[in-house]
């Protein structure tokens, strides 16, 4: 049974993931290294530098700990332009009647997001109330794969991992729910989301099963 449903955020609940590739596309260019969507898909669920450390391996380019620091201020810059128009419209298919259906079922409802601009994103799209643990990138010291997100999750919802389910768009994250011993269903392509117990191709599937 499931207590707890853990959403990750950018890709799952918002459609946010096409501006982070924006912006590292942006990025690598400046490197001299053309970014690929397919080199995004490693990028997906991954921290801010361990992005920039994969694009400057890829890029074949050395950087100063200063200046990889100025480059992720830079790429972060260049995002939170991208989402300063973010609304409830760009809330991705099926997500805001999930959230309504869950706390209607009395399950308990957590983020585990990667991202340091999860709360500005949730306040943009309106969501917060839903939630009953907020856990993001600014409290989190391991990168998915690493399950420290998600436990942390389950432990604010004081749900045991065996009762949570985790909502996730990208390996890294599959990987983490798996870690962390909680089921978990992949938001898009199979080939991406290997070991998930179930792919959907949008939440709206979802509603339905609580
Ligand atoms: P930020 P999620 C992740 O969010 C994104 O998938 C990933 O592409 C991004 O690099 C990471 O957040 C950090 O985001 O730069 O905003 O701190 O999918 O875990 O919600
Ligand atoms: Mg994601």
């Amino acid at each position: 049974t499931v207590k707890a449903v853990i959403f990750d955020l950018d890709g799952v609940l918002v459609d946010t993931a096409i501006y982070h590739f924006q912006a590292w596309h942006r990025l690598a260019e400046d490197l001299g290294y053309s970014f690929s969507i397919v080199d995004n898909e490693q990028l997906k669920g991954v921290s801010r530098i361990e992005s920039l450390e994969l694009i400057l391996k890829w890029a074949g380019v050395e950087k100063s700990e200063a200046e990889k620091a100025d480059l992720l201020v830079l790429k972060n810059q260049w995002y939170l332009e991208l989402i300063e128009q973010l609304s409830p419209d760009h809330l991705l298919s099926g997500s805001l009647e999930l959230l309504k259906k869950l706390q209607e079922k009395g399950i308990k409802i957590g983020l585990g997001s990667a991202s340091k601009n999860a709360m500005g994103i949730l306040e943009k799209t309106g969501i917060i109330p839903y939630f009953d643990a907020l856990i993001d990138g600014n409290v989190v010291q391991l990168s998915k794969p690493n399950p420290e997100v998600f436990l942390k999750g389950a432990k604010v919802l004081e749900i045991v991992p065996a009762h949570c389910l985790v909502l996730e768009d990208a390996q890294a994250g599959i990987d983490a729910a798996r870690a962390a011993g909680m089921q978990v269903i992949g938001v898009g392509l199979e080939e991406h989301l290997k070991g998930a117990d179930l792919v959907v191709a949008d939440l709206g599937t979802l509603v339905d099963k609580f």
